[in-house]
């Protein structure tokens, strides 16, 4: 073979061992001179170190193609990024134009895996410096002129990114148009559903309060503020569970005449009709019905009281017609009285004085009865100073117990019959833990 065919052969060889080292690495392009191996150029990522020639064989045909050659380390990085050309800078480097790049983009001052143009990706998120990935949901895109806000009302875009690389719709629950208002329903506004649309939302009652203008109130100034069974108590609605006592200013007169302050003060009758002792018969045998009010200085009764026989002839006031008054401030409501404030006030029909059995306190009470020409009802008034039942200076939203019980006598001797006001036959006797209650309101 002449030294021309065995150099030919050799060339041969060395580019089909070039090739299989290319491809090997994964390279984009490889170029390969006339005297050997080396890098193609510029813009492309080159292989590791190639392999080198195997030695050729011997013989007449020249010999096969040596089997020393073997292709180079490929050029692959840890984290899928690539080896740069020893002139250029590696991904996630600091650069300041593309050409410097391995990758071919420098990109908000780093090497890029591309060119990340997008506004709602970036190149330098923290732990993924160089690789483009999408910028977090609701943050604003790096660039101007990207996802331009769009009204609220459309449920459009709503200025910043979706976390995914793309724009972001307000999101589910904005308002997208006005709520509306009737009697004591609201239509609350219209929100987005996150996807671009904007969806009625179902009507809500306002109970117990009222609707204005657009939307549920959240506060009371009077009882009419508020739904029905509820009244106003410290700017807010509450449900009469209980009833509640009208505030005063202006204060009755305890002298047995029903003052206009009470008819005029909207505080609502309640009725006493429950036996717990004997029998009632007809409404003239007994009929009873009351009014409170307070200050912050005293609690005030009304009471009326309907009894065709009236007599006051035993030493225990309770076996002829009398009222009976509880108190209990502290609302303890125990099975037995708690010598600390639950009281019980006694005054008999026709009676010049009165007692309080539990405490004794009877300091700053008054009271005054009225009996009507035919001796068939009465009228009784009274003031209990807050600070002898022992609630000092309370304010409105305050409870406590209460219980009023009216006993009857129509023939002399013992009573005939009692009733109460709060409470049934099984929870005589009366007893603090069978109290009704009461809570202060407003005017
Ligand atoms: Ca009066
Ligand atoms: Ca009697
Ligand atoms: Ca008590
Ligand atoms: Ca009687």
């Amino acid at each position: 073979m002449t030294n021309l065919r065995l150099a030919k052969r050799i060339a041969t060889s060395a580019r089909i061992i070039w090739f299989t080292a290319c491809v090997a690495a994964v390279i984009s392009a490889c170029s390969l001179s006339t005297t050997g191996i080396e890098s193609s150029g510029s813009d492309s990522v080159v292989p590791g170190e190639g392999g080198s020639v195997g030695d050729s064989g011997s013989g007449d045909m020249g010999g096969g193609i040596g089997t020393g050659a073997v292709a180079g380390a490929a050029g692959m990085l840890p984290g899928g990024t690539t080896q740069p050309p020893p002139d250029k800078l590696a991904q996630g480097a600091a650069c300041t134009a593309n050409k410097n790049c391995g990758t071919g983009a420098c990109v908000q001052g780093v090497c890029c895996d591309s060119n990340c143009t997008n506004g709602c990706v970036s190149c330098v998120l923290a732990n993924l410096v160089g690789k483009c990935s999408p910028i977090p949901a609701g943050t604003v895109p790096r660039t101007d002129n990207t996802c331009l806000k769009e009204s609220a009302n459309t449920c459009g875009l709503d200025g910043t990114c979706n976390g995914a690389g793309g724009c972001r719709s307000h999101i589910a629950g904005t308002a997208c148009g006005q709520g509306s208002c009737s009697d004591a329903m609201e239509t609350p506004p219209f929100t987005c559903d996150g996807n671009g649309k904007c969806m009625a939302t179902a009507p809500r009652a306002c109970a117990p309060y009222m609707c204005s203008t657009r939307a549920c109130d959240t506060e009371c100034r009077r009882d009419a503020d508020c739904s029905s069974n509820t009244a106003c108590v410290n700017k807010k609605c509450v449900i009469l569970d209980v009833p509640v006592i009208k505030s005063t200013v202006s204060v009755p007169v305890i002298d047995g005449e029903t003052d206009d302050i009470w008819n005029r003060s909207n505080a609502p009758w309640q009725d006493i009709t429950n036996v717990v002792i004997g029998s009632v018969g007809r409404p003239s045998d007994l009929t009873g019905r009351f009014k409170v009010l307070w200050t912050s200085e005293a609690f005030y009764i009304l009471v009326e009281v309907a009894d065709s026989s009236l007599v006051n002839d035993s030493p225990e006031v309770w076996k002829d017609d009398a009222i009976e008054i509880y108190f209990d401030a502290n609302n303890s409501r125990a099975q037995t009285y708690d010598n600390v404030d639950d009281v019980q006030y006694l005054f008999g029909w026709n009676d010049q004085d009165f007692s309080e059995g539990k405490l004794g306190k009877k300091q700053g009470v008054t009271f005054a009865t009225r009996t009507a020409s035919d001796s068939t009802a009465y009228v009784f008034e009274a003031k209990f100073p807050w600070s002898t039942l022992g609630l000092a200076a309370p304010t409105a939203g305050k409870r406590f117990g209460f219980q009023i019980a009216l006993d009857d006598d129509d023939d002399g001797g013992d009573r005939d019959a009692q009733m109460v006001w709060y409470g049934k036959l099984s929870d005589f006797p009366v007893r603090p833990a069978s109290f009704g209650e009461l809570l202060l309101g407003g005017p």
